[in-house]
């Protein structure tokens, strides 16, 4: 079986061993690592479909093939969708995965119970050739618990608890996170994208 090769519009180390992981042999992914003058895309729009297309469409007139971009990040209902579309910049200029954390935690600590209800999101579009052809979404539902807990995974996941499990994604681990997250149903969709059969 011969692969299909992809470029993921992508610098987070973590998205590209998760969407590795996830795609599995059929797909042999590159990342920005093999552009490495392409310009930071700037993420303008609104939506994380507007973000995916963006970076998407960016990569794929620097690169002959399929590229996908994902934009992704937590919405928590009781901040009325926050962090949303700013999850990596949530805490300002400078924000790491840790300083997210904590500001995330500071802004619910007076919400109690099923006020902290929250789901990840994940965009992907697909282009090529500076056209974007196709977007896959895929969500997962869960809970923001008050304290980090785990060491796996990257941003939120020491304080998502998915929907059905008592622990977080940092603590159920990759092969856990990977049948379940927002990411791996958005590329559940892309593997099954007509297009592919053309
Ligand atoms: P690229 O734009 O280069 O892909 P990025 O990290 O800036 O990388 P996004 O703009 O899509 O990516 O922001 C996604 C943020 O949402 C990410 O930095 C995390 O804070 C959060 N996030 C997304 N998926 C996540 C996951 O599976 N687990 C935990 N946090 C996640």
């Amino acid at each position: 079986m011969t692969s299909r090769q992809l470029l993921v519009s992508t610098r987070n180390t973590h998205k590209i061993e998760e969407i590795r992981h996830i795609l599995g042999p059929q797909f042999e992914v590159f990342d920005l690592s093999i552009i490495p003058d392409m310009p930071e895309v700037e993420e303008t729009g609104v939506t994380f479909e507007e973000n995916a297309e963006l970076k998407a469409i960016a990569a794929s007139h620097l690169f002959d093939g399929w590229v996908i971009a994902d934009d992704s990040g937590l919405e928590v209902d009781s901040l009325g969708g926050a962090p949303g579309v700013l999850s990596a910049r949530f805490s300002g200029p400078g924000a790491t995965d840790a300083s997210n954390r904590t500001l995330l935690l500071e802004r619910l600590s007076s919400v109690r119970g099923k006020s902290r209800s929250a789901r990840f999101r994940c965009v992907l579009s697909l282009a090529r050739s500076g056209t974007a052809l196709a977007s896959f979404h895929g969500s997962v539902e869960g809970t923001i618990i008050n304290s980090e807990k785990g060491s796996l995974g990257f941003g939120y996941d020491p304080l998502f608890v998915p929907e059905g499990h008592c622990e977080t994604f940092a603590q159920l681990g990759a092969v856990v996170k990977n049948t379940l997250s927002h990411r791996a149903r958005a590329l559940s969709a892309l593997k099954q994208w007509n297009g592919w059969r053309g």
